[in-house]
């Protein structure tokens, strides 16, 4: 089989860049080890930021989204028993976020692939890639065959557990990495969320998040250890916990409800580089992790989707290769960027093992200066809304 550009996974990152790559004229094939079901169903990231969501729209996958997407204007930080609202709008010239669940575009991103014909092989795991900096191949098993699929490029959109950043040599590959004392017990529960807006709650006995999916179910957050046993959290302890570290001197109730889902999340910030090697690239979580407090994950995943789809573009019109050249460090640059929002979003609103008083009033005068301080509020709201793109993606 051949293809111009062979993607290994079909996250955002790699369905996004095969339908771009599409209106664009270009081929690909798109290898995913999970089923379509599994896919479709994974619960994970909400939150999209502006840019994201306008490429959506721009792209045609987004009717969707503009029909169900909650648009948020702005988010709570809650502290010392009271919320303080950033407001996005006022702070970013009118920008606003969409809460909307992952695989929902993933969803979306799957119905436009197969209208428009395109080619996702299912249950089909890339067990190596070769030849990268010549004819590249990646052989994959499928249906209890081993098969191989050639290519112009690879795209490497395996997240954080895949084959690709890996065939990269060690001598060449670097690492950067934070793993923090600390992890997310997430739930899924069917209640209408308690606010309109998420909060994001800094307290004695550790954050906690409300988050939303639609009208009628929220996604909630609460700090743990790390090696957290879930089957010690029964429904009742989840809601006690959320309710004491939410709670407001104003007496503002969580309301709760029949727990749907739910799992741990390890939190980790991590960056490998190059992002480039030979005529492979990697994309999303196969090359980065940001810890999910600022949200940024799915987003980061689609920012490197346009700047590859804007280089390959360059490259099959017009014999370019300098987009294809810098692709790492273009990248790279908008990585840092986020890295450092994620990591300042973990460090201000996380209690930190053997946190002493001195630290503890930092992260407190923290709080107070961003909810104060107009400039500080307007530095979180223009991350959280998304960094602007310098290029259009095409
Ligand atoms: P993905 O989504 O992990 O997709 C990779 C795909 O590759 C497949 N795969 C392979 N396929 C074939 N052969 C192989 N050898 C393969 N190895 C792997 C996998 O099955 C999979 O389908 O990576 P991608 O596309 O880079 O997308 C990244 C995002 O999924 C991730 O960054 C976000 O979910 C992170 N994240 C959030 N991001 C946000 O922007 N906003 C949020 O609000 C947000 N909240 C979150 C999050 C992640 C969370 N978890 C569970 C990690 C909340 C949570 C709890
Ligand atoms: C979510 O809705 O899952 C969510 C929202 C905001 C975050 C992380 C996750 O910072």
């Amino acid at each position: 089989m051949r293809t111009q550009v062979g993607i290994i996974g079909a996250g955002p990152a790699g369905l996004m860049l095969s339908h771009l790559l599409h209106l664009q004229g270009i081929e690909s094939v798109v290898l995913e080890s999970r089923s379509q079901e599994y896919i479709e169903q994974r619960v994970r990231a909400g939150v999209l930021e502006k840019g994201t969501a306008d490429l959506m729209i721009e792209s045609g996958v987004g009717a969707r989204l503009q029909r169900e997407g909650l648009i948020h204007h702005g988010i709570e930080l809650r502290f010392g028993g009271a919320g303080h609202r950033i407001d996005f709008a006022d702070l970013t010239g009118g920008k606003s976020i969409t809460v909307y669940a992952q695989h929902e575009v993933i969803k979306d991103l799957v119905a436009a692939r197969a209208a428009a014909g395109g080619k996702i092989f299912f249950e089909a795991e890339a067990v190596s890639v070769h030849d990268l900096d010549t004819q590249p191949k990646i052989r994959f098993q499928h249906g209890g065959a081993t098969e191989t699929l050639d290519c112009d490029f690879i795209a490497g959109c395996d997240g954080f557990h895949g084959i690709c950043r890996n065939a990269i040599p060690p001598e060449v590959l670097r690492i950067h990495e934070r793993v923090y004392p600390f992890a997310w017990l997430g739930i899924l529960a069917k209640v209408k969320p308690a606010s309109d807006e998420l909060i994001y709650t800094y307290h004695d006995r550790g954050f906690s998040l409300l988050s939303m999916r639609s009208p009628e179910i929220s996604r909630l957050y609460l700090q743990c250890d790390p090696d957290e046993n879930i089957a010690e959290w029964s429904d009742d302890r989840i809601w006690t916990e959320l309710r004491t570290r939410m709670a407001t001197r104003d007496g503002w109730m969580l309301a709760d409800g029949p727990i749907l889902q739910k799992g741990i999340t390890p939190m980790r910030s991590f960056v490998a580089e190059p992002m480039r090697h030979g005529k492979m690239f990697l994309l999303g979580d196969a090359a980065h992790i940001v810890p999910p407090t600022g949200a940024k994950g799915l987003n980061l995943a689609v920012a490197d989707v346009r700047v590859l789809t804007r280089s390959l573009l360059d490259f099959y019109r017009h014999g370019a290769t300098s987009g294809l050249d810098h692709y790492s460090d273009t990248c790279l640059r908008r990585v840092w960027k986020v890295q450092r929002f994620s990591w300042w979003m973990t460090s201000m609103l996380h209690r930190f093992p053997n946190e002493d008083s001195f630290q503890h009033h930092l992260h407190l005068a923290e709080l107070d200066y961003v909810t104060s301080s107009r400039a500080q509020a307007t530095a979180l709201a223009e991350n959280y809304v998304g960094l602007p793109f310098d290029e259009p993606y095409s």
